[in-house]
């Protein structure tokens, strides 16, 4: 709507002697009232601006005698020489005019300013001054974006060996560091190491966290600071150091005791941690089950058992199981076959000694009988004569008893 003044006027002229000159003579003009430009009001928001984020300027713009015909931003990008790009401002809410510079994706400054132009073609800038770059309003483009860190976790990891711990760190702008931060088993406090890219790779970054030498938890986090100072960070993670290998059986060795009726294994144990338990395997002579028994750590490397005497005389076998404290098993039936061994049963050997033991007492008997019959005389009488106590008074009737049968 263009405002103005009319007038119509009907008026009648005459020349000076009179004459008409004209009737009903129409005299129109309009008078263009409206000589004022807008007004435009705009307060920077913010003095900076992330590349990745379009800059947005609102200003409140009004026209008093007309109406707004039209708004322009016009800037100049960070890669740009002079504010020659153009956006045109939308009404967004009464007199107020908003417009976006895109996003610059690079660091620097934007310049740009504001014109309103009226229906009259009255112009307004903000800042008047605009040919004057000095004068322009300003913003910082930053980088206000913080690194992408991209890391699978390492859950898991075997005791005595070097953690690899990898990420992929990129920042669009400029990445400065990336820490691998680790707490390792029994410390308190955390180790922070710069990693270094991998190979000469951009973005791809390892490092390997050292062997622990016993198992636990292990607990890290990757960190990445860009040139801005823009900080990220992986959560803390945690790493379960375990022992899994089984224990080492160096030897079993047996050895029969006691007349080859007990045998005694003993078995030379290690394990890259600990050993947890020892365990012997037989089977009696002539059984077909096993029976378990925990070996005795007896010093250093070293467990013994030893098998009980059998009754039977035959074969033992036996195996031996051993197991880390992390639960790893090792068997000597992994390498080979049971063992096996003869043993003397017990048993018998009573038997032999009952037998040797009943023809010993015969003969002992017999011997006794001969020695009765051969000095039962003269042996009483020596044993009663120094008799000094007077309870031997009773038994002369008995030797005189004796003497008589033995006189015929
Ligand atoms: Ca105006
Ligand atoms: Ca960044
Ligand atoms: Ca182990």
């Amino acid at each position: 709507m263009k405002w103005g003044y009319s007038f119509r006027r009907n008026s009648t002229a005459s020349d000076i002697e009179g004459n008409l000159l004209g009737q009903n003579m129409i005299f129109a003009f309009t008078t263009r009232a409206d000589t004022d430009p807008p007004t435009i009001e705009y307060h920077p928001s913010q003095g900076t601006v992330s590349y990745d984020q379009d800059y947005n300027v609102m200003a409140i713009i009004k026209d008093q005698w007309g109406a707004i015909d039209n708004a322009m931003l016009f800037y100049q990008g960070v890669a740009d020489t002079s504010p020659t790009r153009s956006v045109l401002m939308s009404l967004s809410g009464t007199d107020i005019y908003q417009a976006s510079i895109p996003a610059q994706q690079s660091l620097g400054t934007i310049f740009y300013f504001i014109r309103a132009t009226d229906s009259y073609n009255n112009m307004a800038w903000n800042p008047v001054n605009y040919t004057n770059q000095s004068q322009l309003y300003t913003v910082d483009v930053i980088d206000g974006v913080r690194p992408e860190i991209s890391h699978v976790p390492v859950i898991e990891a075997d005791v005595f060996r070097e953690i690899e711990i990898w990420a992929v760190v990129a920042d669009s702008i400029q990445l400065t560091t990336v820490n691998l931060n680790y707490r390792a088993i029994g410390s308190i406090t955390y180790t922070r190491i710069a990693m270094q890219p991998f190979n000469n790779t951009p973005n791809t970054f390892r490092h390997m966290i050292p062997a622990q030498n016993t198992t636990g938890m292990i607990h890290y986090n990757i960190t990445a600071v860009d040139a801005s100072g823009n900080f990220n960070s992986t959560g803390f993670l945690s790493v379960r150091i375990l022992d899994r290998t089984a224990p080492l059986i160096i030897s079993v060795i047996p050895e029969l005791l006691d007349n080859q009726t007990r045998v005694q294994v003993k078995a030379n144990i290690t394990d890259d941690v600990e050993v947890g338990s020892v365990v012997l395997y037989f089977k009696t002579v002539g059984g077909d089950a096993w029976v378990s028994r925990q070996m005795t750590h007896v010093s250093g490397d070293v467990y013994e058992f030893i098998i009980p005497a059998q009754r039977r005389s035959g074969v033992v076998y036996y195996y031996v199981n051993a197991t880390d404290s992390s639960g790893n098993q090792a068997s000597t039936l992994f390498e080979e076959d049971q063992f096996q061994i003869e043993v003397e049963g017990v048993d018998e050997g009573i038997s032999i000694y009952y037998v040797l033991g009943g023809v010993l007492a015969v003969l002992m008997i017999l011997l006794v009988l001969l020695l009765i019959r051969k000095f039962s005389g003269p042996a009483k009488i020596k044993d009663e004569s120094p008799g000094d106590s007077s309870d031997a008074q009773p038994e002369p009737p008995e030797e005189a008893e004796e003497r008589d049968i033995d006189a015929p």
